[in-house]
């Protein structure tokens, strides 16, 4: 009786307002949807599944989770624009990097080599430290983390070997498109290009680049060692990858369920981290079993930290976020 009470009371709110997007009261109480570059095997799109899970479980309102995968809606930087807006979706797993336009200091949270290792990234994560970060990005995009997931490892995919830091000199690779990746490609003397993330597998395929550089399940995914089959550890980067939910969106829920979205993200967010970053070397193992790639260490690496070090210095005191990134490399 209560429930039923109580499920009225949120249908009346949800219907006063103007749409939540997909706009929908229909069989269910009402529709979220959300964006992934991904199929349901990848461990963004898991954690989005089990982010609608979650809410259902804790609400009494019946949610429709309508999570459009495969590239459906486009890429990480179009989910942007949609989530800023308020049209098309309302919540996806985003790169920093791809969230930079709005927000240019986001991308400091996974820049390549600011974590030593998983248990620093974990130690960052599971603290407040990054709590100016999303002040900003809910102050200039109305974009709200509601969590955090990631944990895969990037290294350098290319059509050529490469095992050295001379071998990287003049190295055509594809970088996301936040200023600071280029500035630290070309700190270690690479020649970076922004390319999208769609446009990679051709452009390593006509020689427009020669690589790019991934962490294992979307290597995977996104079958790159086609025309990339050389991996090399670098591992210069653990991934951060925020839940993004559109802060128009948020804010047309009910109070009572925008507590429980909250604490949904939070969990899902923990729970993908578990899981990228246990099944990483796995699915880099799997791969090399299958003789689609090639793995080679990298024998520099101590050499290119020390080269990117100024430059993420220099990123952040442009930025006036240099107590920021002294707080995460002193966790
Ligand atoms: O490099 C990219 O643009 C993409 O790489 C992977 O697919 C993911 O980490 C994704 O978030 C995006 O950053």
């Amino acid at each position: 009786m209560f429930k039923a009470i109580k499920k009225k009371l949120i249908c009346a709110a949800i219907a006063s307002c103007a749409t939540l997007l997909g706009s929908g009261v229909n069989a269910a109480d009402m529709t979220l949807r959300g964006a992934s570059l991904f199929d349901n095997e990848h461990a963004y799109s898991k954690t989005l599944i089990k982010f609608g899970e979650l809410v259902n479980e804790a609400s009494d309102t019946d949610i429709a989770f309508d999570l459009r995968g495969n590239s459906e809606l486009g890429i990480e930087p179009d989910y942007v624009n949609f989530l800023t807006k308020g049209v098309a979706i309302d919540y996806a797993i985003i790169a920093p990097s791809n969230l930079a336009r709005f927000a240019p200091s986001l991308p400091l949270m996974d820049m390549p080599f600011v974590f030593r290792d998983l248990a620093h990234w974990n130690a960052v994560l599971s603290s407040d430290v990054l709590k100016p970060l999303e002040e900003e990005l809910l102050d200039k995009a109305d974009l709200m983390i509601i969590g955090y997931a990631g944990g895969g490892t990037r290294n350098l995919i290319s059509a050529n070997a490469i095992s050295n830091i001379d071998e990287l000199t003049g190295h055509k690779m594809r970088v996301m498109g936040a200023p600071i990746q280029a500035r630290v490609f070309q700190a270690i003397k690479a020649a970076p290009s922004a390319i999208a993330y769609s446009e990679v597998y051709n452009a390593i395929q006509t020689g427009v680049v020669d690589g790019l550089e991934n962490e294992s399940a979307s290597l995977l995914q996104y079958k790159f060692f086609e025309v990339a089959p050389h991996v090399t550890l670098t591992q210069h980067s653990i991934t951060v990858r925020p839940i993004v939910m559109s802060g128009k969106s948020f804010r047309k829920l009910p109070e009572e369920l925008q507590q429980i979205v909250l604490q949904a993200g939070k969990e899902a967010g923990a729970y993908g981290r578990e899981l990228e970053s246990s099944e990483d070397a796995l699915k880099l193992e799997e791969m090399k079993s299958a003789g689609q790639i090639e793995v080679h260490e990298f024998a520099d690496r101590d050499k290119l930290l020390e080269l990117v070090t100024p430059v993420q210095d220099a990123y952040a005191e442009e930025l006036g976020a240099q107590e920021l990134l002294e707080a995460i490399r002193a966790m």
